[in-house]
């Protein structure tokens, strides 16, 4: 497929093994070539600049997802599962579920929980203290299977899975790489395990997986749609918050000072978390796909075009930011696309925001030093910046 004349042309592969290890050093190129451009290697158009993303993340009429957000177009070729009911939808549908969805990820639950968080997030801390750890298996991985999955009531038989249940779903938003046929290949058994762990018999009472059954029981949506949108919970809930974490740590174990600010000032928590979102996003990118021609300057993005938004080069767009490269926690990252924007921004984003609260506030008073002690490994997927292993010293304080 050639790219129409006018539109910049780079031969840049945002899914080789290169870009994905280390996207950063490409955005630049990216967001500099123009506001649209198209990557050759995956015959794709492409927005890498904050205005631009930021303007189709809002513009959902034009820029839609019911036909996929990843590389994969839902009107042409057949999804790899069937397709989510939030995330893959337009409204009108999308906005019933993401309304009944809303109630049922509520921020009073959340409080009624964080108390409990915090007392496992200081109970892991102090077990980890003063020892070599693994950043992304002792606390990116622990802290949030020791709280998700009882926060929407799944059992335990089958947790194991979720973890390369999202990886796989994340991995499946790419175009058929090796990352994403590898991935297709062995998700079965965590499919079946995550479908099963969804329905109504094998849910608490008072999790939110159950209150999207009674959201059912209230006619908000079927009881078929309510197994799906638990699987929603389910396959972004969790592999997101485990690298959130780990990017987080790994961005203060990079920036000693601005642990020593955050130790210094434990109110800036909050806008930590936030600004590690902005430099170090978990979710890179999505998709979106055309629903009719979209003007340019200088030509036009023809209808039913996959377009493929940088959300982590937006994040770091020197013209959006000041010292847009700098990990800055006492910045206002505000506006940060890490979380998307829109009618499909995470639903889930008060839950990862209070787990790295809770994290951060157990951290602060007891560890006085975050330490890098080997080299960080990359774990490559099509979607998440993911670490496989992070040596950290958490030195006492
Ligand atoms: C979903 C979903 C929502 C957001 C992210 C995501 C795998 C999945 O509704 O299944 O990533």
């Amino acid at each position: 497929m050639a790219p129409p004349a006018q539109i910049p042309s780079l031969d840049i592969d945002p899914f080789d093994d290169a870009f994905l290890a280390a996207p950063y050093t490409f955005h630049g190129a990216l967001r500099d070539a123009g506001p649209v451009i198209w990557l050759k290697p995956i015959n794709c158009f492409a927005m890498a600049r904050y205005a631009e993303v930021s303007a189709s993340l809002k513009d959902w009429q034009t820029f839609v997802s019911g036909r996929g957000v990843g590389m994969t177009d839902f009107a042409t070729d057949t999804p790899w599962r069937p397709p989510s009911l939030l995330l893959e939808t337009d409204p009108p549908v999308h906005d019933r579920t993401r309304g009944l969805m809303n109630k049922v990820a509520s921020l009073s639950s959340l409080k009624t929980a964080m108390p409990q968080w915090c007392a496992k997030a200081e109970i892991l801390v102090d077990r980890l203290l003063g020892q070599r750890v693994d950043g992304v298996r002792d606390l990116g991985e622990q802290f949030p299977l020791s709280v998700f999955p009882d926060l929407i009531g799944i059992r335990e038989e089958g947790r194991e899975h979720l973890i390369p249940y999202g990886t796989t779903a994340f991995n499946g938003f790419g175009p058929r790489n090796r990352l994403f046929e590898e991935a297709i290949a062995n998700a079965a058994a965590a499919s079946a395990a995550v479908m099963e762990s969804c329905r109504r018999e094998n849910l608490a009472p008072n999790g939110w997986g159950m209150k999207v059954y009674e959201a059912a029981d209230r006619g908000d949506c079927t009881p078929e749609e309510a197994e799906r949108l638990v699987r929603s919970f389910l396959t972004a809930g969790l592999d997101t918050t485990v690298n959130g974490i780990g990017n987080m740590l790994h961005a203060f174990a990079q920036h000693p000072d601005q642990w020593a600010k955050l130790r210094a000032d434990p109110s800036l928590a909050k806008k930590a978390f936030e600004e590690s979102l902005r430099w170090d996003g978990t979710v890179q990118t999505f998709f979106r796909t055309t629903s009719r021609n979209v003007p340019l300057p200088d030509g036009h993005i023809p209808a039913g075009s996959k377009v493929i938004l940088f959300l982590a080069s937006a994040n770091r767009d020197p013209r959006q930011w000041e010292r847009s490269e700098e990990f800055d926690i006492s910045r206002s990252s505000s506006g940060h696309v890490g979380f998307g924007f829109g009618i499909h921004q995470c639903l889930g984003q008060m839950v990862a925001r209070m787990e790295a609260e809770a994290l951060l506030k157990a951290m602060i008073p007891r560890v006085r030093e975050i330490r890098l002690v080997g080299k960080p490994v990359r774990r490559l997927n099509n979607t998440l910046h993911a670490l496989a292993s992070l040596p950290l010293q958490l030195l006492a304080d």
